[in-house]
């Protein structure tokens, strides 16, 4: 049993506005997210290591069950890795379209373009492996279980892709399935399971996105 007695202190850094700065934070707040797009090709040009440090560090803040923090963020950035992940996603993704993907999710997928190419993998500066832990070790080696991990990994993203668009990244999730290959490559031990895979970098200079739009307001919510 856990006997540690919870420990509160004030919640200092709360912000309180009034209703007009509110309204026009919110609305700032829109009007910078709905500005992002996932793009699938991607400049090589570099840009400094600390805008994914300080993207991880926003993602780690994320709400989480029990605050057992259950995820791990594994950069990528030496060539001859990413070479690696790119044969193997290929290889799960030529799979995937040729043979797996039943038509209706091939179908779904046409408007966007994709296929079983996917050469931003080496191109773009940096990948970010997103992996969510069903359970922890603890430094004396004991498995520590965790909670919603999909749902805390899930929103730990959102942090990281708002973090890097704000700083003016382009990203891309990416879903090779299955997704094995990366503990493998990387290295990480059985209790990390990729969540997804995140391609970060400048768009390519003539780059070009999909003509789709997002749902109205009244097609996403309700009122009650
Ligand atoms: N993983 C494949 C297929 C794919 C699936 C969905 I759902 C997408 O929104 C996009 C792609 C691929 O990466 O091509």
């Amino acid at each position: 049993m856990n006997s540690s007695k919870p420990e509160f202190v004030p919640y200092e850094n709360y912000r309180r506005f009034n209703h007009g700065e509110m309204v026009a934070r919110s609305r700032a707040f829109y009007e910078m997210i709905r500005k992002r797009r996932t793009v699938r090709e991607f400049s090589p040009e570099p840009f400094p290591d600390e805008i994914i440090e300080n993207a991880i560090l926003a993602a780690g803040t994320a709400p989480n069950g029990a605050n057992l923090q259950p995820w791990h963020f594994a950069i990528v950035r030496d060539p001859a890795i990413k070479q690696k992940i790119r044969v193997a996603a290929e290889a799960e993704e030529q799979e995937f379209y040729q043979t797996r993907a039943p038509q209706e999710w091939l179908d779904a997928l046409a408007p966007l373009g994709t296929d079983e190419h996917k050469p931003f993998l080496e191109i773009a500066p940096a990948l970010i492996v997103v992996f969510g832990k069903a359970y922890s070790v603890s430094p004396a080696g004991k498995n520590v279980k965790n909670y919603y991990v999909s749902e805390s990994v899930g929103i730990a993203t959102g942090l990281l892709i708002a973090s890097l668009h704000s700083a003016g990244l382009a990203t891309l999730t990416h879903t090779p399935s299955p997704m094995a290959f990366l503990n493998e490559i990387l290295g990480r031990p059985k209790n990390e399971r990729p969540f997804l895979l995140l391609v970060v970098g400048y768009p390519a200079a003539d780059v070009t996105i999909p003509n789709i739009s997002k749902k109205t307001l009244s097609e996403i919510s309700s009122i009650h």
